[in-house]
């Protein structure tokens, strides 16, 4: 497939992808929203190296200056991560910051969506949007979750967070048509935890096997992404209980401020790196670590799948 015309693409994905090898795209909310600097530009570096090392070739995805891009280097990296103005973007964003030549950082769904139009198949994120808690009243359901229901990607990730309501988000996955597999555990993941209490929808041991589901739905002319959930390694987790009373302290006070909106996730992101004098942080770059490597080997297994 021949990427979209609108996008541009680094040489070092452009040339991947004219020969044929594993491209791992990843977001860039969880540069500017998700983390603090230094570390968010840290990570963004690190990961991308992680993915190189596991055989395929990252593909870091933003707008700058309204031009959506494909692969950045380390200076833009660094923009992301440092810019007083990089608009959050999620799918109703992208034409206002393309139109307008700013800068966004893509959420899940627009970066989900950028791939696709650029020919990726797997993205590599920490975690997933999803169905807030509360959602009965505000309505607040994130546009990953529709995007997951309708555009051709896998989606690594560790799950979704108790800053949501785990049970509706899954049923949510359900209702779209969404497979959610979690590898190597019959549990599905929260995020900072390995449980969450709900059971995984289904199983995968192997980046083969993941692989062979992605090739089953699309062959079928079936829409929308496949979900796998990688539980953070066992060394690296915070235990449900624990973050628990972190995430609800975080949750009062975003009530409390009347945060509302696409501000909420990165308010709570923050809050709760505060609240847990930078442990929580350290869970979640540890987890997108441990999605890097699973989302290269997908990525490979999956090329092979296909040549
Ligand atoms: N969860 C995280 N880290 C993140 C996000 C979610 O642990 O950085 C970001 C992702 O980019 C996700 C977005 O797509 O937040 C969801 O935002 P919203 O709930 O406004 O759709
Ligand atoms: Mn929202």
């Amino acid at each position: 497939m021949t990427p979209h015309p609108s996008l541009k693409l680094n040489d070092e994905v452009a040339t991947a992808m004219r020969e044929g090898r594993p491209v791992v795209a990843l977001e860039s909310t969880i540069i500017s929203h998700g983390m603090p600097y230094p570390r968010n530009v840290e990570m963004a570096i690190e990961v991308e190296q992680i993915i190189r090392d596991g055989g395929a070739t990252p593909a870091t995805i933003a707008v700058l200056d309204g031009i959506p891009r494909i692969g950045l280097d380390r200076d833009e990296l660094e923009t992301l991560a440092t810019h007083p103005h990089v608009t959050k973007v999620s799918l109703r964003d992208l034409p206002f910051v393309v139109a307008t030549g700013a800068h966004g950082a893509t959420t899940v769904a627009a970066t989900m969506r950028l791939a696709a139009l650029a020919g990726i198949p797997v993205f590599v994120t920490g975690g997933l949007g999803g169905v807030h808690r509360g959602a009965e009243t505000s309505f607040d359901i994130s546009a990953d979750l529709t995007e997951l229901g309708q555009t051709d990607v896998a989606v690594v990730s560790a799950g979704v967070k108790s800053i949501l309501d785990i049970g509706l988000t899954l049923e949510t996955l359900e209702t779209l048509g969404v497979p959610v597999v979690v590898h190597g555990s019959d549990e599905f993941p929260s995020f900072y935890s390995r449980s969450s209490g709900y059971a995984a929808p289904l199983r995968a041991d192997s980046p083969d096997q993941v692989a062979a589901m992605m090739a089953a739905k699309w062959d079928l002319g079936l829409k929308g992404a496949v979900s796998i959930a990688n539980p953070v390694p066992e060394e690296d987790e915070i235990p449900a209980a624990e973050i628990a009373d972190l995430i609800d302290r975080a949750l009062a006070e975003c009530d409390e401020r009347g945060i509302r909106g696409k501000d909420i996730t990165p308010f709570l992101l923050g809050r709760i790196v505060e609240l847990s004098d930078g442990r929580s942080l350290e869970t979640n770059i540890a987890l997108v670590r441990a999605n890097a490597r699973l989302g290269a080997a997908i990525a490979a297994a999956y090329q092979r799948l296909r040549t």
